[in-house]
Parts: C-alpha cells; sequence; structure tokens
C-alpha cells in the first residue's frame, strides 16, 4: 500500500498503547493480589472462550522484547497502565515494592530507548477487596485511589512523561455496573452514575498528589468518546443522539471541564443521579494538562422509547464492519476533535487509542492485514484534518502494540500491530506494523514520501 503522509507537527507524538490486564499474565506473580478481572473472568459465560488474563501476552517476563518491538516501531513514546493490585495488593494499606519494580524496570529502560512512558493508572483492574467493599459506587474508595496514585507517582515521579489517572471512565461504570459486560458484573443501573461520579471524583482528587509528587509530568484523563449521530433528520431521532451523546459522552466532558453535570442527563437519572457534595465539581474540574481521547467509531441513534433511558438504538450500518461490529468511520474522528476543540476549549489533546480488530491470519511466517492498514492510514489522515482545521492534537498512539485479551471477547478478537501466537508467546509484526513504522520514519524525514 503506498502513502503520502500527511504532514504533522515535528514534535507530533506517535506512540502505542496496551494495558496491564490485557498484556500481562502472572497474576500471582510478586505480590499481587486479585483483581476484579480475575475474579470476573473465572466466571462461567463471562468471557468467549473461557478466556481470562491469566497468562495473556506474558508482557510480565517479556517485557524486553516487547520494548525491542516499540524501539523497531520507532515510536516516540508508550502508553501503558499500571496494576493497582501489584502495587497496593489489598486496594488499600501496605505499598508492595516489588509490584512497583517493575514498573520502575520499564520505565527506566522506555527511557534508555528514547521512549516516552505515558501511564494511565487505572485500566479497569480494581482490586478484589475494594470490590467486596462495595467498589465505585462507595465514596470510601476515593481516598483508596488517592493513596495508590500517591504510591506510584512518589516513585516514578517525573520519569513518567504523562499520567493518565483514569481509563474510559465510562465503561468502568456502565459496562461494569450496569450491563454486567465488564468486571465486577452488575446489573444494576442505579450504581452506574455514583461509580462514575466517584471515579471523577477519585480522579481530580488524586491530581494534587500527583502534581506534588510529579510536578514535571503531564496529568490528565482518558475518556472514550464515542459520537453519536441522528439516523434520520427526524426530530426524535435527533433528540436520540443528544440523550446518547449526554449518556455516553457529556455526563464525563461536562463535569471535568466546565465544572457542571448535564441538566437533560441529571433528569435522565432521575432519583439515581449521584450524591455530589459541597466541593466535588471544583475538584472534577482541576485543571488538565491533556485530555486523552479514545476514538474507535460512532452509533448511528434512532429513539427507542421500549428500551431503558437513554432509550436509544443503534440503526445498523451499511459498509463492512470490523471483528468486533464496529463501523468505520473516520470522519467521525476529525468531527469529533472539532467539536471538542470548539465546544469545550480543553487543554491539549491526545488519541489515546484508535485502532481496529480483524480476523488476523498468521500465514508462512506473516501476517498481511490491509484492512488494519486502511483504517489506521484513513484514521491518521482524520487526525491531520481535525489539526488543520484548529484542534490542537498532540499525538496519536496506535491501539495496540500486541494482539491482547480483549476483555468480554477474549482473546479471539485481534487489535494488534504485532500478532501474538498464544501458545508459543511469540510475536509476529504484522504488515500494519510496518506501515506504522514507515509512517514515523516519514514523518522524522528518515525516508522519502
Ligand atoms: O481493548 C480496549 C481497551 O482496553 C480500551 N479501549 C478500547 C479497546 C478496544 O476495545
Amino acid at each position: 500500500m503506498t502513502t503520502t503522509t500527511p504532514r504533522f507537527p515535528a514534535d507530533f507524538v506517535w506512540g502505542v498503547a496496551t494495558a496491564a490486564y490485557q498484556i500481562e499474565g502472572a497474576v500471582d506473580e510478586d505480590g499481587r493480589g486479585p483483581s476484579i478481572w480475575d475474579t470476573f473472568s473465572a466466571t462461567p459465560g463471562a468471557i468467549d472462550g473461557g478466556d481470562t488474563g491469566a497468562v495473556a501476552c506474558d508482557h510480565y517476563h517479556r517485557w524486553a522484547e516487547d520494548l525491542d518491538l516499540m524501539q523497531r516501531l520507532g515510536v516516540d513514546a508508550y502508553r501503558f497502565s499500571i496494576a493497582w493490585p501489584r502495587v497496593i495488593p489489598a486496594g488499600t494499606g501496605s505499598v508492595n515494592q516489588a509490584g512497583l519494580d517493575f514498573y520502575d524496570r520499564l520505565v527506566d529502560r522506555l527511557l534508555e530507548r528514547g521512549i516516552a512512558p505515558f501511564a494511565t493508572l487505572y485500566h479497569w483492574d480494581l482490586p478484589q477487596p475494594l470490590q467486596d467493599a462495595g467498589g465505585w459506587p462507595e465514596r470510601s474508595i476515593v481516598d483508596a485511589f488517592v493513596a495508590y496514585a500517591d504510591a506510584v507517582t512518589r516513585r516514578l515521579g517525573d520519569r513518567v512523561a504523562a499520567y493518565a489517572t483514569m481509563n474510559e471512565p465510562w465503561c468502568s461504570a456502565v459496562l461494569g455496573y450496569a450491563l454486567g459486560e465488564h468486571a465486577p458484573g452488575l446489573r444494576e443501573p442505579a450504581l452506574a452514575p455514583h461509580a462514575a461520579h466517584h471515579l471523577l471524583l477519585a480522579h481530580g482528587t488524586a491530581l494534587e498528589v500527583m502534581r506534588a509528587n510529579a510536578p514535571g509530568a503531564q496529568h490528565g484523563i482518558v475518556l472514550n468518546i464515542h459520537p453519536a449521530y441522528p439516523a434520520t433528520d427526524a426530530p426524535s431521532d435527533i433528540a436520540a443522539a443528544r440523550r446518547f451523546d449526554g449518556f455516553f459522552n457529556r455526563w464525563f466532558l461536562d463535569p471535568l471541564l466546565e465544572g457542571r453535570y448535564p441538566s437533560d442527563v441529571w433528569e435522565g437519572y432521575g432519583a439515581a443521579a449521584p450524591d455530589v457534595r459541597e466541593g466535588d465539581l471544583e475538584t472534577i474540574a482541576r485543571p488538565l494538562d491533556f485530555l486523552g481521547v479514545n476514538y474507535y467509531t460512532r452509533i448511528i441513534a434512532t429513539s427507542d422509547p421500549t428500551v431503558p433511558w437513554p432509550s436509544v438504538r443503534a440503526v445498523p450500518f451499511e459498509s463492512t464492519p470490523t471483528d468486533v461490529g464496529w463501523e468505520v468511520y473516520p470522519q467521525g474522528m476529525t468531527e469529533l476533535l472539532l467539536r471538542l476543540q470548539r465546544e469545550y476549549a480543553p487543554p491539549p489533546m491526545y488519541v489515546t487509542e484508535n485502532g481496529a480488530a480483524y480476523a488476523d491470519v498468521l500465514h508462512n511466517g506473516t501476517v498481511d492485514d490491509p484492512q488494519r492498514i486502511a483504517y489506521l492510514e484513513q484514521h491518521v489522515a482524520a487526525v491531520h484534518a481535525a489539526i488543520e482545521g484548529g484542534a490542537d492534537v498532540r499525538g496519536y498512539f496506535a491501539w495496540s502494540l500486541l494482539d491482547n485479551f480483549e476483555w468480554a471477547r477474549g482473546y479471539a478478537k485481534r487489535f494488534g500491530l504485532v500478532y501474538v501466537d498464544y501458545e508459543t508467546q511469540a510475536r509476529v509484526p504484522k504488515r500494519s506494523a510496518s506501515w506504522y513504522a514507515g509512517l514515523i520514519a516519514r514523518h522524522r524525514g528518515e525516508i522519502d514520501d
């Protein structure tokens, strides 16, 4: 596939992303405690194929090899997450230095290779004892998160270029507590707004200690923003898209960037609206150094009064979906970034995740994945168009470095630039990895268009 690389700003950051439970394995090693994902994935029927993250990509032991892969890609930055149950195995109480040692080494070796560490503190692997105490719907979890954020940033400090407190709090709150698709697997919709509020409050409260411990690092949060387009021009569909946007996007964007919850969503939650105390919104809206934006697809929304609030149903789309059934809609990336810039005047943004699952096949030692290359190429161009239009986007992270444990979908869904043979743990860079390496090298002027 030939490409002409759009010209990005010289200091634009190119990266790859992963998350701890999806790649590390080694769930019983060096004092790690159990997480809600260990418990959930052991629940019959919870995960496709009965898969668990117990071994995953064995990154805990193969991390040096994985850093070599990144170096060959030529990335500027690596976005990974830190496993809370390795650092504070019981969720609260004593800090496990052996757990922190792993990330300490990882960060130092990244820096030696000239790769900037971007660390996420919470990418869904809550220590099980905290869930036993009620989990994110309980306000006391805020103090536990702050102590964890303190332990990590005290140890890793400014060696980490950027810290994100949370990854995709919508997923933690809604998939975890309302829809039962993610750990802890609860189906109690009334818990989700409380969980979301405490995720945001934990984020904002922790920022203070994070900045004190790592004054030279950037501090932010990562949201998965899922744009909603009305299925038709009918007022009911326009209103449905607006409701979905409130439920999925504005419920997080508005408090973080404007210090208030959107009134339409608040009314939609009714009696389930969270207990917001004096000062909470000021804490949540503390200034950010960056906003991480994860974009994969959109929803085409129609109104459906037969389903619970927000009473929205997704209308089928006509193009070929990715392997997880998502529409390929690069234009949504441009429109989303421009909308964020226009409506929220956010801090500098990074696209912290973007990528596609396809049913890759290892054949004669290679993996040919033209659909993923096309997806990435179109979305990179869409980010470029947003920058040209005025969006302040500073970097792009492909999801993911490796095929990995795709949560409830298990190992069958492959998002990696690098194929993982789970029998042998062999890593085979796909053609998309060469494409991405070429994109980065062209950006740097190391090779010609
Ligand atoms: O694998 C996930 C990741 O953990 C969070 N964002 C979406 C990805 C693809 O589903």
